[in-house]
């Protein structure tokens, strides 16, 4: 340890920062008797071993450059930091310290002060840092900061801009903490407590950096289309929002997104819901514990409460926000359903319960805003007025901290009776904390209709709408749904000589019970305008369910002879019928679009041929477009189309759930409606002849299927036929690889891949990082992604990744169209014949009733010798010995009524490709001879 003197003299401001600055470092002072007015002589103790000469340092910066040599921690690991701390201390002692020696408040010295405070609030603003240089306070911080604080109190200055106003604060309460002499924190608590932030707008937002790939923490980005930033900035509620690495719990915020000091905080939250009491947005600090089964007593709710964490489909519908980025700022959202402050307690609306303690005890708080790879900066009292604005007040709780020593849920003991099924879901959802997740929070195997909807969700195919039974459908599907279109519509009228066309929606009571028969079962379903403005409707109209009554009439006018058919129609169109079983996305929902075809022929091979060529364009779309294979055949008499005469179908099989799903139908309509309708025609003999028709349908179920049969753990896998991007071209941007060195590379294999009929997107977006994009794209599904790094460039190469089976390949850019372009064609051969190997393991042969349940069980399709479509009767007592004996074995008394899916099993179809039936086998149900198979099983 070397001894250095240094002769200098300091008084005042100069001497506290020397002071300040010898305790930071940890350096001997010698203080003459006027206590904290330095004496002309202080002796510093450094590490030095090459300094033992005399120094003679003038002035403040001279003796804190000094006390500084060799102390890292204070003067910047880099040496760029280095060099900005020692101009920051420099522009310190040219620029404040003589107006502070020599008491100036001219107003010439107090324009030079508010200058330099300007320009510490633009590079605050500028370079989002809560310090001067670099992410931890430096020297240049506790000098310039104490000398701004010492300024204020002798110029004019009082009020500081807001971002350093902030900082200033935010050091003099670290150096408060920091440092140990008494008077000296006294002194700067004195200045802190009397600087007082500034009314002044905030300066405006700089444009990011256009080129450099956003840094991990603390970059300034701005996102125009985010509702919650557009509100802030509209309600004039000062905020910095900054990005950062993708978050996906507070645990991780707290770790990857430190915060200047203990005046901030990031937040946890949970999203809740009660089936009596409704929805709870609960936000706390990280380390708050949230015990949800006190919540409701701490909420004072009557009665018993049940709180849970409400899914994802939840969270999109009321919160529009994805798992992992929920945060307070969601309810300023507009239209989100939040409960004002005078609202009275409703089911329906979400009550923002907050803990006290990010009020009481934080000047900051940290939140996300709808995304978590950013963050707002808020000062709590902004947050607060952020919620008044809009008409929100919080319930304020206190929360305990969360015990360390607590057992982790996951490992609580399990309660004894409660079912398996049950039991696991209600761990999953407290070791899942509802705390802010990105990627699916349930498995495929593990709760299918919680993992499907996440799926649907966070790859953006499906949001959620204030109307049960209906979704929107965002372009990511939409998409999908246009290129079937684009296909069938192509097929139907050049192969099958159909041609579109578009009849109204609504239809009058008279004409939609015209054929009594046909509407009949479906009559509560109808949807009906009643009224228009206040007044009611003189005569209500039917929203179509279906156009047989709309399209029928006009197709009386148009056929009168022979010469006039075949007539052969097309529309598509969104239908409406009101269900009033659970809905699902896709599936089962009340509006959903569709084409319908609507022929009309003279003979009834003529209208058979065109039953049967439509059922081929279904089973293609299922097999060939979407990789979904099916089982083509007759329905029987008891589940074909009332109104007509025979009905074939088209099944598929989710494996995921054990259940079938009629794909689509083509119908035989005999001449039913075209008596009740008069269609008739003069046939070549001039006599009156009743035409022949047919109706066949196909529905945005496709696409449920498609995700139900193909979908994984990580989100959607799309066969590349109905992608709406086939491949996805993404740049590993490091300090090895600039995006401006990666742009032409990447352009040049869009634009290949592009030529080559692909579709096909380079995802340059410099606000995400790689890992965001593959995690994003894998979601959504994107058949092959393309990856290029700095050796692949090198290389001339580029690394595929094939998303339905993780294969990773190498592959030359040159005539990289040509292969990927195969490549995806071997994607989609190979998702089929995935699909179909998982179908064919679940369609069993059973000839004996006893094995009919056992195979339903293992969630099989049953197919079954049957003594003909035509014995409703038997099929209703499969379809009750069926669900009887399955909830005996499940161990249930009755299904909830409402319940879309049964355990029961019913007729699925009579397959065209019919087994060899042996003479003399029986009928599984009636005994009598067979004399056919029938394919049973459970389904949607
Ligand atoms: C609901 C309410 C009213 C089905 C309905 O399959 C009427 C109906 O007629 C109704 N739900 N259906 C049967 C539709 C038959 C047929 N229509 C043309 C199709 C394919 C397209």
């Amino acid at each position: 340890m070397q001894t250095t003197t240094f002769v200098g003299q300091a008084s005042g401001i100069d001497a506290t920062l020397i002071q300040i600055v010898a305790q930071l470092t940890n350096a001997d002072l010698t203080l003459n008797e006027e206590g904290n007015k330095c004496s002309l002589v202080q002796t510093v103790k450094h590490s030095f071993t090459d300094v033992s000469q005399e120094f003679s340092a003038v002035g403040m910066s001279g003796a804190v450059r000094l006390l500084l040599k060799g102390n890292s921690a204070l003067l910047g690991s880099t040496p760029a930091q280095q060099a900005a701390v020692d101009s920051w201390i420099e522009s310190v002692d040219q620029t404040l310290l003589p107006i502070l020696r020599q008491d100036k408040t001219e107003p010439l010295f107090v324009a030079a002060v508010e200058d330099f405070v300007m320009e510490i609030e633009k590079h605050l603003f500028q370079n989002h840092k809560t310090v001067l240089v670099g992410d931890v306070a430096t020297a240049a911080d506790a000098v310039t900061a104490v000398a701004v604080a010492g300024v204020c109190q002798t110029v004019q200055v009082k009020e500081l801009p807001q971002q350093a106003h902030r900082w200033c604060k935010t050091i003099l309460d670290k150096l408060q903490a920091c440092l140990s002499d008494e008077a000296l924190k006294v002194t700067l608590k004195g200045w802190a407590d009397a600087l007082k932030e500034g009314t002044a707008s905030p300066l405006e937002m700089p444009p990011p950096p256009a080129a450099a790939p956003a840094p991990a923490t603390s970059a300034a980005v701005v996102d125009e289309n985010n509702a919650v930033l557009k509100k802030l900035v509209d309600m004039a509620i000062e905020h910095t929002a900054y990005s950062h690495d993708l978050c996906n719990t507070a645990e991780e915020l707290v770790s990857k997104v430190p915060l200047p000091d203990s005046t901030h905080t990031h937040t946890k939250n949970l999203f809740l819901r009660d089936k009596k009491h409704g929805l709870f947005l609960v936000t706390v600090r990280p380390t708050a514990n949230v015990n949800t089964k006190n919540l409701g007593n701490d909420l004072k709710l009557a009665g018993k409460t049940n709180l849970r964490m409400a899914d994802a489909a939840v969270l999109d519908e009321l919160l529009r926000v994805k798992p992992g980025s929920v945060g307070p700022l969601c309810v300023i959202q507009d239209g989100v359903n939040v409960k004002k402050a005078n609202d009275e307690e409703s089911a329906d609306k979400i009550t923002l319960v907050m803990d006290k303690a990010l009020f009481d005890n934080y000047a900051f708080v940290h939140s996300h805003p709808l995304r978590n790879d950013m963050s707002v900066q808020m000062t709590s009292k902004a947050l607060k007025e952020a919620l008044q604005k809009v008409g929100v007040e919080p319930v304020l709780l206190e929360f305990a901290e969360v015990d360390p020593n607590a057992p982790a849920p996951s490992k609580e003991p399990k309660a004894q009776q409660e079912p398996k099924a049950k039991k696991e879901v209600a761990d999953k959802k407290t070791a899942k904390k509802g705390e802010t997740l990105l990627a699916l929070q349930w498995k495929k195997t593990e709760n299918f209709p919680n993992w499907y909807t996440d799926v649907i969700v966070l790859s953006e195919m499906i949001s959620y709408y204030d109307i049960s039974g209906c979704y929107i459908l965002r372009p990511w599907s939409y998409k999908m749904w246009e290129l079937i279109q684009l296909w069938f519509n192509e097929r139907v009228q050049e192969d099958l000589g159909v041609e579109n066309t578009y009849f109204p929606m609504f239809v009058s009571k008279s004409r939609l019970e015209k054929e009594k028969d046909h509407v009949e079962g479906f009559a509560p379903e109808v949807a009906w305008v009643t009224k228009s403005g206040d007044g009611d409707l003189e005569n209500p109209i039917a929203i179509r369910p279906t156009s047989e009554t709309i399209m029928y009439p006009a197709y009386s006018d148009w056929i009168r002879s022979h010469r006039d058919l075949p007539l052969k129609l097309n529309q598509w169109a969104n239908v409406v019928r009101w269900e009033f079983k659970y809905p699902t996305p896709f599936l089962r929902t009340r509006e959903f679009l569709w084409q319908e075809g609507h022929t009309a022929h003279a003979t009834f091979e003529d209208a058979e041929k065109m039953v049967m060529d439509a059922l081929e364009l279904y089973r293609q779309v299922y097999e060939d477009l979407l990789a979904v294979p099916v089982i083509p055949g007759y329905k029987t008499e008891a589940e074909k189309f009332a109104g007509g005469y025979r009905t074939t179908t088209v099944e598929a099989y989710i494996a995921g759930s054990g259940r079938a799903i009629q794909g689509a139908t083509s119908h035989h309509l005999g001449q039913n409606f075209g008596k009740m309708f008069d269609i008739t025609f003069q046939d070549d003999k001039g006599e009156t002849q009743t035409a022949w028709q047919t109706s066949w349908g196909l529905t945005t179920r496709t696409l449920g299927v498609m995700v139900m049969v193909h979908g994984d753990d990580t989100g959607l896998v799309l066969p590349p036929r109905v992608a709406p991007l086939q491949v996805v071209i993404v740049a590993i941007i490091s300090k090895h690889l600039t995006a401006a060195d990666a742009a032409p590379y990447c352009e040049a294999i869009r634009a290949d891949l592009k030529a080559c009929g692909i579709r096909v997107k380079y995802d340059d977006r410099d606000l995400y990082n790689p890992g965001w994009k593959y995690n994003h794209w894998e979601q959504k599904g994107v058949p092959i992604r393309v990856e290029v790094g700095p050796r692949d460039i090198e290389n001339k190469s580029a690394r595929i990744v094939v998303r339905h089976n993780g294969e990773k390949v190498d592959f030359p850019i040159e005539g990289l169209g040509a292969r990927l372009k195969a490549k995806l064609d071997e994607i989609q051969g190979a998702m089929f014949v995935k699909a179909k190997e998982a179908r064919d393991a679940h369609v069993v042969k059973v000839t004996e009733w006893k094995d009919f349940v056992p195979n339903l069980e293992k969630h099989n399709l049953v197919l079954t010798p049957w003594c003909g479509g035509e014995h409703q009767d038997w099929e209703d007592w499969v379809k009750k010995t069926s669900r009887e004996e399955s909830l005996k074995t499940l161990g249930q008394e009755g299904e909830d009524e409402k319940t879309a899916t049964s355990v029961a099993a019913k007729t699925l179809c009579i397959p065209f490709n019919q087994p060899e039936l042996p003479e003399g086998t029986m009928c599984i149900a009636s005994g009598k001879v067979a004399t056919c198979w029938v394919l049973w099983g459970r389904s949607y």
